[in-house]
């Protein structure tokens, strides 16, 4: 309760001008951010500590696939200065070290209510402000809500019949326990081949007596070389931070600087592509794609580097049988999220990993002993279910979330997700997301699209505030054309061609809409920018 609240009836029993759902990087950032502006601020958290996808991805090999001198804040140059990241690629203990390290600089625990998990948010028409009921049964009320709930933490277990009577241990990597798994000598499964797969399974396979990898979809993954960060490496961004982080925000699609493509594949000779690309892979990392202009835009081009991936899968896997599975046939390279390995291929040629090709042999059925898949039983001591996340909108659509006239988010959105800039959604005044679909997101460096969103947040609530207004919501002509534009730009690229999470097609019965707004990080803070400038048209206030 907050400090001289009393409780009458049926009044909320706390009042705050912002709510916030979750402690991860938006979460921290927007608490930081509000509170400097002398808002009251509670956020909520349903884990026991702050981090939010990096508290609970704690599977052997997490890491980030975003450079760690580029994966960190910049809102703060002495954060920037001081903190020494270790590695080229961070990892996950070193990332929840960082965001603790965060939570106490800057003192934010204070305002943070963690295992508290937000059940519902209904708007008050009359008082214009929201009650906010958590899992234990306390009410808030808040004149703003902010969805800080992230873009994959809603962990997905697949419906595969008989999961209830395995005998042996079962794990998620979205959901990976706090201590140590030691999974020497045990015989382990993993179902699943995305990013999570890709960097536990080494990692399980070192350890395990046998392991047994299904194989549903093969990924597209390239080499992440990562290596430690000498002091030269950190002080060649330290000195120039300002600028490289200016590139990341305003020049670059996804917020990462690199040189940008000047050409497009086909622009080349095969020689001179085959060298480019070569290059690339040995430098390792997300880059790879970054490599021609068009791989996202056409056919024929996308063609090139799926082709030059799958002949180095070809070159590193030495049974033709299990290289010819794990390459990709169906998608085009990047139109799913490239994954970023170490050793990933290699790890096929161990005499203890099995793939099982699911697409032939579909699992049946999970039993006592362990997986049944094409008629054979797979016995097995442990299940690692990499299966990845309902993501975008499967954390918000848990919060029962009521807006005007009473209708919930979930209805409005039954077809896909609606919002304008993925900010906000019409019907729902003041509530906003951060990175919520229809924005670069998921796309993007996701702390450079965080700072941006929760910067504009905090500017709209202090432009609020300085002109007495209470109530800012989309107006459904803006989201209309928004919705529209972002389906617009999408279908002009290669990615609607994926069964992927973009797409919502990982979780079956999902509208399949392409989530994210594709039109780069740079493009869309202008736009941002000059809606705010232009005295937020798009929304009305009052
Ligand atoms: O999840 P995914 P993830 N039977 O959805 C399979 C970020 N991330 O946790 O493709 C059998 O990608 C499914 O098969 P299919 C990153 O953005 C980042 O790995 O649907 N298989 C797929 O192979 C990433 O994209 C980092 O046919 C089933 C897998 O499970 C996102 O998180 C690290 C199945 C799920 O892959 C999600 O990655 C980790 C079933 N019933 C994650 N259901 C880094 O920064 C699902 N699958 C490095």
């Amino acid at each position: 309760m907050a400090m001289g609240e009393t409780r009458t009836g049926n009044e909320p029993q706390a009042r705050y001008d912002v709510v916030v759902v979750g402690a991860g990087f938006a979460g921290l950032y927007l608490l930081h951010r509000l509170r400097g502006q002398g808002l009251s601020v509670r956020v909520f958290e349903q884990g026991s500590g702050v981090g939010g996808t990096w508290y609970w991805n704690r599977y052997p090999g997490a890491r980030c696939d975003v450079e760690s001198m580029q994966y960190s804040y910049s809102f703060s140059d002495k954060l920037q200065q001081q903190w020494d990241w270790s590695e080229r690629y961070a990892p996950q203990p070193e990332i929840l070290a960082y965001a603790n390290h965060v939570a106490d600089r800057f003192d934010l625990r204070r305002d943070i209510q963690f295992d508290t998990r937000v059940e519902s948010a209904v708007f008050d028409e009359t008082a214009r402000r929201w009650r906010v009921t958590t899992a234990d049964g306390e009410t808030s009320s808040a004149q703003f809500v902010v969805l800080a709930t992230g873009c994959l933490s809603n962990a997905r277990m697949p419906n595969i019949a008989g999961i209830a009577d395995y005998a042996g241990k079962t794990y998620h990597t979205g959901h990976w326990p706090h201590e140590p798994i030691d999974f020497t000598g045990q015989r382990v499964g993993v179902i699943g081949t995305g990013s999570s797969a890709i960097q536990s399974i080494p990692l399980i396979a070192e350890q395990a007596s046998q392991l047994v990898v299904f194989q549903r979809t093969a990924n597209f993954s390239v080499p992440a070389r990562n290596a430690p960060l000498t002091p030269e490496d950190r002080k060649q961004f330290r000195d120039n931070y300002p600028e490289i982080r200016r590139i990341a925000r305003e020049e670059m699609r996804n917020g990462i600087v690199t040189a940008p493509p000047e050409k497009g594949a086909l622009d080349e000779p095969d020689e001179a592509r085959r060298r480019n690309y070569e290059g690339r892979w040995t430098r390792g990392g997300l880059t790879f794609m970054a490599a021609y202009n068009n791989l996202a835009l056409e056919k024929a081009a996308n063609d090139t580097a799926a082709d030059f991936v799958r002949a180095k899968i070809a070159e590193i896997v030495k049974d033709p049988v299990v290289a010819k599975l794990l390459q990709p046939d169906s998608h085009p390279i990047g139109s799913k999220r490239i994954c970023v390995d170490t050793d990933y291929y290699a790890t096929f040629n161990r005499d203890n990993v099995e793939l099982v090709d699911l697409r032939a042999d579909p699992i049946e059925q999970i039993t006592r002993l362990g997986v049944r898949a094409g008629d054979k039983e797979y016995p097995l001591d442990a299940i690692v279910f990499a299966t990845g996340f309902d993501a975008m909108t499967g954390s918000v659509a848990k919060i029962g979330i009521k807006g005007r006239n009473g209708r919930t988010l979930n209805a409005k959105w039954a077809e896909g997700p609606r919002t304008f800039l993925g900010l906000m959604s019409e019907g729902f005044p003041n509530l906003f997301l951060i990175t919520g679909p229809g924005s670069p997101s998921v796309l993007s460096n996701m702390i450079v699209s965080i700072e941006q969103h929760v910067d504009w947040i905090a500017d709209c609530l202090a432009d609020m505030r300085r002109q007495g207004l209470d109530c800012i919501e989309a107006t459904k002509e803006a989201e209309d054309n928004w919705v529209a534009h972002v389906n617009e730009v999408a279908s002009g690229t290669l990615y609607p061609q994926a069964n992927s999470w973009y797409m919502g097609a990982n979780v079956p019965g999902k509208p399949r809409v392409f989530m994210p707004y594709i039109g780069g990080v740079g493009v869309y803070r202008q736009i941002c920018n000059d809606v705010a400038t232009s005295g937020y048209q798009g929304f009305a206030l009052s």
